[in-house]
């Protein structure tokens, strides 16, 4: 056991995770990923010796650090640790998480809270690319408190809007990355769009589900498992990801017919089993198909006209809204979307 490394607990937007000043965990990225396995349990499917939640949504790391950029703040590394594998991954980001960066940096010094709120401009090493939280900061303390409700968190917290600009092709170097909006693998036609977040986007009712199901029901149905990773092993060289066998992304979003008044209704699988709302990144990528003439999803969704467009992202706990804004050419260029955070614990993590 070592000595231990200073960790705060948070609850970012629908995920969970622990919040790490990158100069106090271990120096190289091969002793930093040993103590995170050791310290969140990993691997093993109950995480019963360690901190992670036993499930992908509670086994996230944050790594955050003053950034020596212009146009940012902080610098935020997202980690993905493994429930079953040895394996810590730093090949996607994460935008739910990404919502407790800002209350954190200015928990501890990073940036200086202005009253009322503060403007985080924070650099997401994973895809290179910047967002801005404004975190609320009442006589310039961090306050969690709030009226704001996000879907698949009980209860209501202070609203950390999140702000995306140019994030199109973050990972895998264009919004399009096979140059179609359409593709047909494994004769089922797909949309592979990164615009913060690679993914695959299908009809679900072309993989033999509604679309609507729950979240157990899918992760029990294992012949549309297998069905997705064929079909996601042979997307991931087309999105220029390589071998993504042991990688987190593409997520593979199944998407079905809105049935709540929002835009399309989605089940994502990140990769392997059913998120239980959807990520902020995938999100705001499935909205993105939704524009698309002639994608699966565009067939699929209920669209608003208009340059700064809500879209309700429908899942199995709600929905999530992106508003898009798009440019003269009528390309997307920006993204918002509402999260909030909550600070849980504050301490020292021991391996
Ligand atoms: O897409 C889960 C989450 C995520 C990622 C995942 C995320 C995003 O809900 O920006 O937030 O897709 O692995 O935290």
């Amino acid at each position: 056991m070592s000595k231990g490394v200073r960790a705060m607990w948070m609850r970012g937007g629908t995920s969970k995770g622990g919040y790490f000043l990158a100069s106090e965990l271990p120096a190289t990225p091969a002793a930093r990923d040993a103590f995170l396995l050791r310290a969140y349990g990993s691997p093993d499917p109950r995480q019963i010796d360690g901190m992670g939640g036993a499930d992908p949504l509670t086994s996230k790391v944050a790594v955050v650090s003053a950034s020596a950029r212009d146009d940012a703040d902080v610098d935020y590394l997202f980690l993905q640790v493994f429930v079953d594998q040895a394996l810590v991954s730093d090949a996607q980001n994460c935008g739910n998480l990404l919502a407790g960066v800002g209350p954190f940096a200015i928990e501890r010094g990073l940036v200086k809270a202005a009253d009322t709120q503060t403007e985080v401009r924070i650099f997401m090493v994973n895809t290179g690319k910047i967002a801005t939280a404004t975190v609320h900061t009442p006589g310039g303390q961090v306050t969690y408190d709030g009226a704001a409700r996000i879907d698949g968190v009980p209860g209501t917290a202070a609203a950390v809007p999140l702000t995306f600009a140019d994030i199109a092709g973050s990972s895998c170097g264009a919004l399009l990355p096979s140059g179609n909006a359409v593709d047909v693998i494994d004769g089922v036609e797909v949309t592979l769009i990164d615009n913060g977040m690679p993914c695959v986007v299908l009809r679900a009712a072309d993989v033999g589900v509604s679309g609507h199901e729950d979240r157990a029901t899918l992760d029990a149905n294992d012949a549309l498992k297998a069905r997705l990773e064929a079909i996601r092993l042979q997307a991931g060289p087309r999105m220029n990801l390589g071998d993504v066998a042991s990688q987190s992304v593409p997520k593979m979003m199944l998407v079905a017919a809105p049935r709540h008044g929002g835009a399309i209704s989605v089940r994502s699988f990140i990769p392997h089993r059913c998120h239980a709302s959807i990520g902020v990144l995938g999100a705001v990528s499935v909205a993105t198909a939704c524009l698309l003439p002639g994608s699966p999803a565009q067939a699929l969704a209920v669209v608003p006209g208009g340059t700064s467009l809500q879209l309700d992202i429908e899942h199995p706990s709600g929905s999530t809204g992106c508003v898009l804004t798009r440019d003269a050419e009528g390309q997307v260029a920006g993204a918002a979307v509402l999260r909030t955070a909550r600070k849980l614990f504050d301490g020292v993590l021991f391996d």
